[in-house]
């Protein structure tokens, strides 16, 4: 058979996803995030560097994947599981990224936990989607995102976005997400 330049032929397959422990246990790539990975990240820095120090460098996410090509017409997909937790009074989250193919979206199926999808624009547009089990959230092309864990047990989410998207962390690191999510005596408070 013909195929189109730039898209592999590769053989259909099925992968187990353990969707009560929010895991994929014939993961070939596990990227592991810890405490000092987010240095930079949180604004109090003297309570991420207490968390590092005080627990050991915890575990603060993973994501799970059976890498496909990277290439147009491919879906990449993954788990990503998110620790619980605060640093000082903001809750654990990830870095949070644009793709480097900016006009590309995402499909996030949340399986666990509880919290939010962040969501930013380069032009200042702001959102913030619950996230809880059952609840699909899309993050339109264009968007940044990071997940934040406003519960007690992990946030786990399945993902399906352009394999050939790629992740840029420099520009929203640089801009910021505009609003970040708290909890106070009970609350969670986004602003
Ligand atoms: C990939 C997708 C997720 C995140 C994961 C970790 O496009 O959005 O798999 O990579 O939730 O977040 P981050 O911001 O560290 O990549
Ligand atoms: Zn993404």
């Amino acid at each position: 058979m013909e195929t189109v330049a730039g898209t592999s032929l590769i053989d259909p397959f099925a992968v187990a996803v353990d969707v009560d422990k929010g895991e994929m246990p014939e993961a070939t790539n596990r990227q592991v995030r810890r405490a000092s990975d987010m240095r930079g990240y949180y604004v109090d820095e003297r309570a991420l560097e207490r968390l590092i120090e005080q627990e050991s460098d915890p575990l603060h996410y993973e994501v799970f994947e059976v890498p496909v090509p990277n290439e147009y017409g491919h879906l990449m997909y993954c788990i990503s599981k998110l620790q619980p937790g605060v640093v000082g009074e903001e809750c654990f989250m990830t870095k949070g990224h644009y793709h480097t193919q900016v006009n590309t979206g995402e499909i996030y199926l949340c399986l666990r936990g509880e919290g939010y999808m962040v969501m930013k624009t380069s032009d200042g547009r702001f959102d913030a989607q619950p996230m809880e089990r059952g609840k699909m959230v899309y993050v339109p092309p264009y968007w940044a995102h990071r997940s934040v864990n406003a519960g007690s047990e992990p946030l786990v989410s399945f993902c399906v976005y352009n394999a050939e998207a790629g992740h840029n962390y420099g520009d929203i690191q640089t801009e910021g997400f505009l609003k970040r999510v708290y909890r106070r005596g009970g609350e969670v408070v986004i602003e």
